[in-house]
């Protein structure tokens, strides 16, 4: 069904053609033809009809068939207006052994950082979450969030927002020496040592929102405060087209992070869960390692919370 659904989307992309010529090309029924036009427009597709047959006038600003079409990367859309959290329900399909799907929503209300902390996601965001199942050692599954990290980078550098990275898991725009997050990453995985099994990579872009409905002490941003509305199906597709390429290079995906990011050359501050470390961040290294030069010599540094300092400090 769905192939047929998109077959004709493309056909009527293309040029007018009636119903009888469509039919025939796809080799279906008219009937079968007339149903895949009333579904498009209950997607919310303008599929136009006169004497020349069937034309496509519009394609809905978002939505799981929307994003699905035009996507120039291997995953399939899974569409909700409202989820408590599309890591949530990626977790679901990861368990039933999905690969491959983007779970995507408008709006969640149960959004999550990392450490359980909230990830808050009013309606005109962007909050997707991608299930793949990679043939990597647990100890890689890091650089999935530098890719969708990258990803995301470089989907809003499209837009017209100068968005840089912020080890681990930040997209920051930086103004008057501050990080304003534009979005975050939450990676989940499961498998043995050796093999993981699934991995899920949430990504909440803060887009079609002001960022007066973000918290406050997280100095915020949104697309639409730095560059203006963004078309959300453009920048989701974007994303999700640039982690598709990315996640076949993970050794690349460090190099291309080290592009984009604020992090390194300055003196900062982690909170790691076995304590802090000052230093001067020097590299980051893959999987997604942090080296820090510190007084006492180079600290490797796999997971924490990364604050710049200022040269005093
Ligand atoms: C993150 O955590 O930055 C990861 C966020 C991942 C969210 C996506 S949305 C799709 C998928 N489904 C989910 O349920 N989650 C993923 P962390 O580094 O822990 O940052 C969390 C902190 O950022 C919070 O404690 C707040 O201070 C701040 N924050 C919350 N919502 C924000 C927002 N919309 N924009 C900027 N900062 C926010």
């Amino acid at each position: 069904m769905q192939d047929t659904r998109e077959q004709v989307l493309d056909a009527l992309a293309q040029e007018p053609v009636s119903g009888p010529d469509l039919a025939d090309r796809l080799g279906v029924s008219r009937a079968a033809v007339w149903k895949h036009v009333e579904a498009l427009r209950e997607a919310g597709f303008a599929v136009e009809s006169d004497d020349a047959g069937y034309r496509l006038a519009s394609v809905p600003e978002f939505g799981g068939p929307a994003v699905a079409y035009g996507l120039d990367a291997p995953f399939t859309v899974e569409y909700h207006d409202e989820l408590p959290s599309t890591n949530a329900r990626a977790r679901e399909l990861a368990a039933e052994e999905a690969s491959d799907v983007v779970v995507l929503a408008d709006h969640q209300t149960g959004g999550r950082g990392r450490l359980d902390r909230e990830w808050r996601s009013p309606a005109g965001g962007i909050y997707l979450s991608l299930v793949v199942r990679p043939e990597v050692p647990a100890t890689h599954a890091p650089a999935f969030t530098l890719a969708a990290a990258v990803a995301t980078t470089r989907a809003a550098r499209e837009a017209g927002v100068d968005a840089r990275i912020k080890w681990p898991n930040d997209v920051v725009v930086v103004r008057d020496g501050r990080e304003h997050k534009l979005a975050g990453v939450l990676t989940e995985m499961e498998g043995e040592a050796d093999r993981v099994s699934w991995v899920v990579v949430g990504v909440g872009v803060n887009a079609n929102v002001d960022p007066e409905e973000l918290p406050g002490e997280a100095a915020p941003t949104s697309i639409r405060a730095e560059a203006g509305d963004v078309d959300r199906r453009v920048f989701t597709q974007r994303l999700v087209e640039e982690f598709g390429a990315l996640r076949h290079d993970l050794e690349g995906v460090v190099e291309a992070w080290r592009e984009h990011a604020t992090t390194l050359g300055r003196r900062v501050r982690v909170d790691t869960p076995g304590g802090e470390v000052v230093g001067e961040a020097v590299d980051v290294r893959f999987p997604g390692t942090l080296v820090v030069d510190t007084d006492d010599g180079p600290v490797d540094v796999t997971a924490g919370d990364c604050e710049p300092l200022r040269p005093a400090e």
